[in-house]
């Protein structure tokens, strides 16, 4: 008999949700995202169940996104059908936990990336560790920031959001509160106390005996070139603002972006700028268009997803293969719905 890949339970006054692919650091399958969608209709209007408790199976990770290789799959074949499923019932559990009504507390201790950060913070709390590890790391396989994040991202602190959106920064738990993507700081040994105050009691307020202050941001002392350089307009001007300062930390931000999907850049660029003035509904409608085009109709994501995640070798072949060569009314064009 083979396990369920997200096991469901009740647990004295809460409904808890383990991800249970620990062996692809519990990315998000569409059997998982069918899973999720019947928690939320069996327990949104229970009133039985007071909050929602989500973790992540192994050790390892929380969730570390969708499962991009199964999408990559499909569009070789040319199969639209599965992919549209995959990106449409994600979108619509985004949304769902968005509108849960009820505390949705997701304890991360680990990886949390891409689709992982869309279960967690559309709603709370968000319970991070010392061994968390936040990211949108979607720029480096051609993808975008999706899973709603094209809403959260422009709200955060500056233009954190934008730095994270492009370069697919890594951040550690303490960071995640800094940057408002996650709530909560709760040690890993302490966890299994929380967990077991929060189901016992159905009162998400508990958190607040576990919660500590964490360490400083990592990025504090480059908040202000973040701010500065990730406001400019365009890709390529955001490109002359880092190489306009003399440090160290800023030449690196131009070495990572300058091995993302060209393409990618600048299409992630544009959807945050459309996202800060749009509902998340919006958002994720936008998004959803994006998929669509940029799963089947660009080069990039298959190649992305060959490089990083099946062949392992760090060296894509994007087209186009700079920044400079992008057609800026080909990334408008991504936008369309002529
Ligand atoms: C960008 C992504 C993902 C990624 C790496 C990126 C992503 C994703 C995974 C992933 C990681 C480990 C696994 C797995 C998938 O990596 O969405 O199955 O075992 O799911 O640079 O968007």
């Amino acid at each position: 008999m083979s396990e369920a890949e997200l096991i469901m339970k009740r647990e004295g006054q809460a409904g808890t949700l383990l991800m249970n692919r620990p062996k692809a650091l519990n990315a998000l399958s569409l059997g998982m995202i069918r899973e999720f969608q019947g928690a939320l209709d069996a327990w949104k209007h229970d009133p039985a169940v007071k909050l929602v408790v989500l973790e992540g199976a192994g050790g390892k990770a929380f969730c570390a996104g969708g499962d991009v290789r199964a999408v990559r799959e499909a569009a070789i074949a040319g199969d639209r059908a599965p992919v549209s499923a995959f990106f449409t019932e994600e979108y619509a559990v985004n949304q769902g936990i968005a509108e849960f009504g009820k505390p949705w507390i997701s304890l991360i201790d680990g990886v949390c990336m891409g689709g992982g950060i869309g279960l967690a913070v559309h709603n709370g709390p968000r319970v991070v560790t010392e061994k968390a590890l936040l990211a949108m790391p979607e720029t480096a396989i051609a993808l975008f920031p999706d899973v709603g994040t094209s809403h959260v991202l422009p709200r955060l602190p500056g233009q954190l959001g934008t730095w994270l959106a492009l370069t697919g920064a890594r951040l550690r738990g303490a960071d995640g509160v800094h940057t408002g993507l996650a709530t909560h700081y709760v040690p890993s040994a302490k966890l299994p106390e929380l967990r077991e105050a929060l189901t016992r009691t159905g009162d998400a307020s508990v958190l607040d005996q576990f919660a500590e202050s964490p360490p400083p941001a990592s990025f504090a002392a480059h908040r202000a070139l973040i701010d500065h350089a990730f406001a400019q307009g365009s890709m390529l001007a955001i490109i002359a603002a880092l190489e306009a300062d003399s440090g160290e930390w800023a030449a690196e931000q131009v070495k990572t972006l300058r091995r993302m999907s060209p393409t990618s850049l600048s299409v992630s660029l544009e959807l945050i700028r459309r996202g800060a003035t749009m509902t998340l509904r919006q958002c994720l409608d936008e998004e959803l268009l994006l998929t669509g085009r940029v799963v089947h109709e660009h080069p990039d994501f298959r190649e992305g997803v060959r490089s990083v995640l099946v062949d392992k070798d760090g060296s894509p072949a994007w087209q186009p293969a700079t920044l400079e060569a992008v057609d800026p009314a080909g990334v408008q064009a991504f936008f369309s719905r002529g």
